[in-house]
């Protein structure tokens, strides 16, 4: 049987975050022929999620979604929301298509309920239909229904963590801006050092530095995210790496040694 791999994008590797809705269309080119190449190689089976970068972020927090919506107002951000994320789930698709890879892209909106943000319904099945015809499913962060909140933002995250339950691949590799989780944000602080291992033995230590970490990220910023990769990685070895490093993510991909954290709880 075919070993199955996840691997995130992370927002912040294929849009640029200071742009509303803009994709780093040359990094997402080199990420996806380098994922393609890997595939080619080790023939394994594939799962493709995204997060929202500039694209959803910006406009959730803009009508305020964190919450869910009431407003008619806030239904059409909802809705503006889903729609610049699914323009970048196709770019996204396109650039897999062009290196011969089957992407297909699958909108949570439409298989995914929460209460309170967090997924209490998932139907997996269209994802594990397309696997089984060797299609490539590209999921994302989505805004969905919540029984509690009307709608609410479903993380890319959440949407990896619970599909790795059901799924249990054999590797899943996250792909940011920066060389994994560090002990302060890498970009501002000079001496933030990289956090090799996440273990139970310094997961206090490492969810209280990053407490204090600024974001746009309706979905919680990096503590979130760590805190979302915990779970995660109760379903299989999780490994954070830079994508904007040429060939890191087809190293990864590929089972050599590469900079980045690997999370083991
Ligand atoms: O970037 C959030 O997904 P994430 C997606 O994985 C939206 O947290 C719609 C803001």
């Amino acid at each position: 049987m075919k070993e199955t791999v996840f691997v995130k994008l992370g927002g912040s590797a294929i849009t640029d975050k200071d742009k509303h809705a803009t994709a780093k269309h040359m990094e997402l080119a080199r990420i996806a022929e380098e994922i393609a190449s890997a595939r080619q190689a080790k023939g394994f089976e594939l799962v493709v999620v995204h997060g929202g970068g500039s694209f959803g972020h910006v406009t959730a927090k803009k009508h305020g979604l964190a919450d869910g919506f009431r407003t008619e107002e806030q239904k059409r951000g909802f809705a503006e929301t889903h729609k610049l994320m699914v323009e970048l789930n196709q770019m996204v698709c396109d650039e897999f298509l062009k290196h011969g890879v089957p992407a297909i892209g699958v909108p949570p909106i439409h298989l995914v309920l929460q209460d309170r943000k967090r997924i209490t319904h998932f139907d997996t099945r269209p994802v594990e239909l397309l696997l089984a015809e060797d299609f490539v499913p590209v999921l994302f962060g989505d805004v969905v229904f919540d029984i509690a909140l009307n709608g609410s933002i479903c993380s890319g995250d959440q949407i990896i963590s619970y599909l790795a339950k059901e799924l249990r691949p054999k590797q899943i590799v996250l792909g940011t801006d920066v060389d994994g989780i560090f002990t302060a944000d890498p970009k501002t602080d000079k001496k933030a050092e990289l956090i090799e291992e996440v273990t139970n033995a310094n997961l206090p230590e490492v969810l209280a530095a990053l407490s204090g970490a600024k974001t746009h990220d309706v979905t919680g910023g990096m503590k979130g995210k760590v805190s979302e990769l915990i779970e995660l990685s109760k379903s299989g070895d999780v490994l954070i790496i830079n994508a904007s490093k040429p060939g890191r993510f087809r190293d990864a991909l590929l089972g050599k040694e590469v900079v980045g954290t690997r999370i083991r709880v």
